[in-house]
């Protein structure tokens, strides 16, 4: 059996959960409080899987794969159906670049780790870092908001009508800006495709209140 170590609100360790749920491939789940104790991902036992220290870390038999786009291609490989990636090239390359333009560009600017930094290094203030998150979200979600709008009559998830990579990247940075209060009214394309895959219980069972290290 697979397991993963995560992080109930990691959006990261979330986009991994639902291509899991996608493909309905069981696994255990070991719990990383982010928080805790000043982050259990610093420990030396979680630093010497991964001495990035962050979340997720998938391990498969005697081997632990890190980067949840990295994970994720490997579960594409591993459990083919259903696809997360589009049979022709030129989809593939679009749903890569929308969640890469989340896991590369967007995300990694407003990590815990970024902000604990500001705040903890650079002396920010609470509102300083409030603006940081809002600023680096909200250029994301611009850009997102428009490149979808575009082809929104692809279908009625990011590309197409089944779910892809994409959407697995797209609801957990979606939900990520709702838990801290960024305006979502200026994208409508956005909301719509994330309520369409909330609609799903694939989507729901990943969600971070369902997991068992919930708050
Ligand atoms: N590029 C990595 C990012 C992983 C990542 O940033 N994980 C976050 C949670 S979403 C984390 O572990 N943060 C801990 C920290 O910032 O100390 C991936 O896609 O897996």
């Amino acid at each position: 059996m697979l397991q993963l170590y995560t992080y109930f609100r990691s959006s990261a360790t979330y986009r991994v959960r639902i291509a899991l749920a996608l493909k309905g491939v069981p696994y255990t789940s070991i719990p990383v409080h982010l928080r805790k104790d000043g982050g259990m991902q610093h420990s030396s036992v979680f630093a010497a899987l991964n001495p990035a220290q962050l979340v997720p870390v998938l391990v498969d038999g005697d081997a632990l794969l890190t980067q949840s786009l990295a994970i994720i291609e490997y579960l594409e490989e591993t459990h083919p159906q259903p696809a997360l990636l589009p049979s022709d090239a030129l989809g593939r390359a679009r749903v890569r670049s929308i969640a890469q333009a989340i896991a590369c560009d967007a995300h990694p600017l407003c990590n815990l780790r970024v902000l604990q930094y500001l705040q903890n290094n650079l002396g920010v203030t609470d509102a300083q870092k409030d603006a940081w998150y809002a600023h680096w979200m909200a250029l994301g979600l611009e850009a997102l908001e428009k490149d979808l709008a575009h082809h929104a009559s692809t279908g009625i998830y990011c590309h197409g009508n089944t779910p892809t990579l994409a959407d697995c990247c797209l609801v957990p940075h979606y939900t990520n800006a709702q838990r801290f209060y960024i305006p979502l009214d200026h994208y409508p394309t956005l909301t719509r495709i994330v309520h369409s895959c909330q609609q799903l219980e694939v989507f729901q069972q990943a969600a971070p209140h369902r997991q068992a290290d919930a708050e």
